[in-house]
C-alpha cells in the first residue's frame, strides 16, 4: 500500500506540477520531507510572493501552479495575493499545513481554527479532507476544479500527520484521471451572432484579459482584420488581449460607466470578447449603454455573465468560438480613421528620465519579445502608447490591483520561460509589497530585470485623490528609500541611473547579465489620465 504522500506527489506529477512555491513552517515539513528528484521547489520569503510567483508561473506556462503556505498565517499573508489570483482566473492549487488531528481539537498552536473558512471568498474551492484516507482525492479534486473554466484559485488545508498514512490501493485510479472541461458555441448560437453582425452597421469590439489567457490571441487579430471594425481593451487590463500597435486598437476603455457609454454610443453592436461586462472603477455615474446599442458578450465565467448590468452574454471557450465566428464575416467598414502618431519623447535632462523617456528607451533596446510585468501604477497609460507588445503572453498586471504582485510574478514567469527575457517595470511605492522577491531572483539566477520608477510619492493615489476631492491626504509621499541598498542586500547586482546614457548602459549590461540586476530610475511624477487602481 502506498502513502498519502506516495499518491500526492504522483498526482502532481500526473498534472505537469513538478515546481511548489512555498514558504514552510513546521506543519508543512511532513510534506516537505525526501522531497522528489525531479521535483523544484522555489522558496518565497513571504507568502503574498509566493502565491504570485505562482501566479505568474501558472498564467505565463499554461499549467496549474502549486503553492504550499504554513497554516494560518501563511495563508492571511497571502490574501491579498489570492485577490489577485481570482480576478485574473488563474489556475492555482493553494495548500497549507494544518496541526495533527490529535491535537485539532484543543487548538495546539498553529491550528488552523475554521482553515476552510479563512480563504473565502476568494477561492473557488475551499477543503480540509475529512481523514487522510480523503487527501489523495481531495488533491486531484483541487487541481481538476483549478483548472477547470472559469480557472482560479482553489484551497487545501491538510493536516501534518496525515502524509504517512497508507491508503487504499484504489486511489490508483486518481493517477490518470483527467477532467476536461469544453464550452462549445452551438450551432444555433453561431448563426445568432453572425446575423447581429451582418444587421449591424457600426461595430465596436471590446477584448479582455482571457483572450491571452485562453491563447485566443492570433484568433482575436483574425476576427478584427477580418471585420475591419475598431477595437478597444476592456477597462483595467491584467493582459494584453491585441498589439497595441495595430492600426485598429484604440486603446482601452476607461474603467468608469460614463467613460465606457460615451465612447461606444456610435456603435448600434458591441461584442466584447473574454472580459467582464465590465470592470468599473472610478464612479462616474451615466448610461451603462446608449438605448440604440446592442451588446454580445463570449465570457469563459459564467459569475461575470451573470452580474453583467447588460447584454446577450454566451458562456464558451474564447479561441475555438473566435475562429467558428470568423468563418462567416465579412469587412463592415473600408477604410478605418488612422491612429494618431506617437512622437518620440524629448531626451531626458535635469537629473531625471520622465516615463515617457523611460518606456521610449526600454522599447527600443530590450529584446522585442521581452515579457514585462507592470506595477507602475500612474504611468499605465504611457506604457500602453510606448511599448510595443505584438504576441500572446507579453504583459501581466495585478488583475485586482493588488499591489506586490509584479516582482514576484517576474520571478515565477521567468521560471515558467526560460529562454525569454523578463522585465518588471515597478513603482517605488509598490516595490516594497514584494521587495523580497528580489532574494528568490538571486537565488535561482533568474535573469530578470527590475525596473524601479523612483518618484518618490504614491503617484496614482494623487491622482485618484483628485477624482474623489479628497484635499490634504497624508500618506502619500514615501521620501529617501534607497533601492539599490536593498537590492544589494538581497544580492541583486543594482544601478541608479538619472540620464538616457546610464540607463541604456546599465539596461544593456543587465541584458548580457546571467543573473537578475535591479535599476533604479530617477524620475517624475505623472498625472495619469486614466485606468488606475
Ligand atoms: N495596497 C495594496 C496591497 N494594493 C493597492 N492597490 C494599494 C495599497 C493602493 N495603491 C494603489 O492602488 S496605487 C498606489 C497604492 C498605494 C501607489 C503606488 O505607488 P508607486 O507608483 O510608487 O508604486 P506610482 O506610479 O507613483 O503611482
Amino acid at each position: 500500500m502506498k502513502t498519502v504522500h506516495e499518491y500526492t506527489y504522483e498526482i502532481l506529477r500526473n498534472n505537469n506540477i513538478t515546481t511548489i512555491f512555498g514558504n514552510p513552517g513546521s506543519n508543512e515539513l511532513p510534506f516537505l520531507k525526501n522531497f522528489p528528484e525531479d521535483f523544484k521547489y522555489i522558496l518565497a520569503l513571504h507568502e503574498g510572493a509566493a502565491v504570485s510567483m505562482a501566479d505568474g508561473y501558472a498564467q505565463a506556462s499554461g499549467q496549474v501552479g502549486f503553492v504550499n503556505l504554513h497554516s494560518a498565517a501563511g495563508t492571511g499573508n497571502a490574501m491579498g495575493a489570492f485577490s489577485n489570483a481570482w480576478n485574473s482566473h488563474t489556475p492555482l492549487v493553494i495548500t497549507s499545513g494544518q496541526q495533527t488531528r490529535q491535537m485539532m481539537g484543543v487548538e495546539a498552536l498553529l491550528t488552523n481554527f475554521d482553515a476552510i473558512l479563512l480563504p473565502k471568498p476568494l477561492v473557488k474551492w475551499s477543503h480540509e479532507p475529512a481523514s487522510a484516507a480523503e487527501v489523495p482525492h481531495a488533491m486531484s479534486r483541487a487541481i481538476a476544479l483549478a483548472s477547470a473554466e472559469a480557472a482560479g484559485p482553489v484551497y487545501l488545508s491538510i493536516p501534518y500527520n496525515d502524509w504517512d498514512v497508507e491508503v487504499d490501493d484504489e486511489n490508483q485510479h486518481l493517477l490518470p484521471k483527467q477532467v476536461v472541461t469544453a464550452q462549445c458555441l452551438s450551432k444555433q448560437a453561431l448563426s445568432d451572432i453572425h446575423k447581429h453582425i451582418h444587421n449591424a452597421k457600426n461595430i465596436a469590439v471590446i477584448l479582455g484579459p482571457d483572450i491571452d489567457r485562453q491563447d485566443a490571441f492570433d484568433e482575436a487579430v483574425k476576427f478584427v482584420e477580418k471585420l475591419n471594425v475598431p477595437v478597444w481593451g476592456a477597462p483595467s487590463p491584467p493582459r494584453c488581449p491585441f498589439p497595441n500597435q495595430h492600426a485598429n486598437f484604440r486603446g482601452f476603455l476607461p474603467a468608469s460607466i460614463a467613460g465606457i457609454s460615451n465612447i461606444l454610443t456610435e456603435f448600434d453592436l458591441v461584442l466584447v470578447f473574454g472580459a467582464p461586462v465590465f470592470r468599473y472603477h472610478q464612479y462616474e455615474p451615466g448610461k451603462y449603454l446608449a438605448a440604440n446599442t446592442k451588446l454580445i458578450a463570449l465570457s469563459c465565467d459564467i459569475q461575470e455573465a451573470a452580474r453583467a448590468p447588460m447584454g446577450l452574454i454566451y458562456v464558451c471557450d474564447l479561441k475555438n468560438s473566435l475562429k467558428r465566428l470568423t468563418q462567416n464575416i465579412v469587412a463592415k467598414t473600408k477604410k478605418l480613421q488612422p491612429r494618431a502618431t506617437l512622437t518620440s519623447a524629448p531626451p531626458s535632462k535635469d537629473g531625471y528620465i520622465a516615463p515617457e523617456r523611460l518606456f521610449d528607451l526600454i522599447n527600443n533596446t530590450a529584446p522585442k519579445n521581452s515579457i514585462y510585468t507592470n506595477e507602475s501604477t500612474s504611468t499605465n497609460s504611457i506604457l500602453w502608447e510606448r511599448i510595443h507588445f505584438n504576441k500572446q503572453g507579453r504583459y501581466y498586471f495585478a488583475a485586482a490591483g493588488g499591489l506586490g504582485y509584479a516582482m514576484p510574478a517576474a520571478v515565477g514567469i521567468q521560471i515558467a520561460k526560460p529562454n525569454t527575457q523578463v522585465i518588471a517595470i515597478i513603482g517605488d511605492g509598490s516595490a516594497n509589497y514584494s521587495i523580497t522577491a528580489l532574494w528568490t531572483a538571486a537565488q535561482y539566477k533568474l535573469p530578470i530585470i527590475f525596473i524601479i520608477l523612483r518618484n518618490g510619492n504614491y503617484g496614482a493615489l494623487r491622482w485618484f485623490a483628485d477624482v474623489l476631492d479628497a484635499h490634504n491626504v497624508p500618506g502619500l509621499d514615501i521620501p529617501n528609500i534607497d533601492f539599490t541598498q536593498l537590492a544589494a542586500g538581497y544580492g541583486v547586482s543594482a544601478c541608479c541611473v538619472n540620464n538616457d546614457e546610464a540607463f541604456i548602459q546599465c539596461f544593456k549590461q543587465a541584458l548580457a547579465a546571467k543573473k537578475p540586476t535591479l535599476i533604479e530610475v530617477q524620475t517624475v511624477a505623472e498625472i495619469p489620465s486614466q485606468d488606475l487602481d
